[in-house]
């Protein structure tokens, strides 16, 4: 029987998306979701899955065992807000699970291993601007301090032990299917939901907070394009640099007025600005674009367009 593809945190917000574009791609049965909690009912319908906690070794390496697992996604993660109320267990969460499949895929059990790194990973003294490959990186929270380790882990387990760990750097995700859960970037999605049905969104970022961000549809075409390309090409072996679009709250605004004319933006700034302030504006990602042929397709008025026209049917 040919291998699997495991995708671990499947219930996420990538991880929902990610499986269900693996499982048109390659057949249902080639493709295993798990997570520590169950999807709806249709995802759980349409394939394989199974209940688990990524921390836990050997009930990682026995689905790896089971379903004869060839590829692993470890989409699993804590976020960048929420992280900073639980600082250790997100470091747990983090941090195992990625050692887990590292060293599973160091044992030779898997061959190719995907995980999700982030802007998160830059700092204050990051250059805000086009920020460049490789940089100052002096992360300030929990999360980006998780994803700056976990970069070097991967670069050493390559350069060490061959494994073939791949990753990028999200921006913000913005997608109507699955909601965003816990991160710094999640006001981007709400506010659609929010103009719908109350017509209005109070933020938690202050008008000017420009971030990187990317329609979901972007990234799951980089997250399989990476995956894709062949070994030689991929040159980094932490994690790639990948742009969309960057904008701030009030630049959505603008683009949902577009199509509701009386919507209305009003600010309540959290303990979140202070970690959007270290974030990077722009990003450069020449790199992935050079190496594996990346590029993204979705604008702000695009996503706009897309996020209500596909949510307006859930609140009508
Ligand atoms: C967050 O806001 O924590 C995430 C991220 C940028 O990694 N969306």
């Amino acid at each position: 029987m040919k291998s699997r593809i495991l995708i671990i945190g499947a219930c996420g917000q990538i991880g929902t998306e990610l499986t269900m574009a693996l499982r048109a791609r390659f057949g249902a049965d080639k493709v295993v979701a798990s997570d520590i909690r169950e999807g709806d009912a249709q995802f759980m319908r349409e394939g394989h899955f199974e209940l688990l906690d990524a921390t836990d070794f050997e009930a990682v390496e026995d689905i790896i065992f089971r379903y004869k697992v060839d590829t692993v996604y470890l989409m699993a993660a804590m976020l960048s807000a929420i992280a900073e109320r639980f600082p250790s267990k997100a470091w747990d969460l983090n941090m195992n699970s990625l050692f887990h499949i590292l060293n599973i895929a160091k044992d030779g059990k898997v061959k190719k291993v995907f995980w999700p790194s982030s802007i998160a990973v830059f700092g204050g003294t990051t250059p805000s601007q086009n920020t460049p490959q490789t940089t100052v990186m002096e992360p300030s929270t929990v999360y980006g301090i998780s994803k700056q380790t976990g970069e070097r882990w991967c670069e050493y387990y390559y350069k060490k032990f061959g494994v073939d760990v791949r990753s990028i750097r999200y921006p913000g995700l913005i997608s109507y299917t699955t909601e965003p859960g816990g991160g710094t970037t999640d006001y981007a999605v709400d506010i659609y939901h929010r103009a719908l049905k109350h017509g209005q969104y109070r933020c938690f970022l202050k008008e000017g907070t420009v971030l990187p961000m990317m329609y979901m549809e972007d990234a799951i075409k980089a997250t399989i394009g990476i995956m894709d390309a062949k070994a030689e090409d991929i040159k980094i072996r932490s994690s790639y640099n990948l742009a969309g679009v960057s904008y701030a709250p009030e630049d959505v605004a603008e683009s949902i007025k577009k199509h509701i004319p009386d919507f209305k933006i009003s600010y309540d700034i959290d303990f979140r600005q202070s970690i959007a302030d270290t974030w990077p504006e722009s990003i450069d990602d020449s790199e992935a674009r050079k190496d594996w042929g990346w590029s993204h397709s979705f604008d702000l008025e695009s996503i706009t367009k897309i996020m209500l026209d596909n949510l307006r049917d859930r609140y009508s």
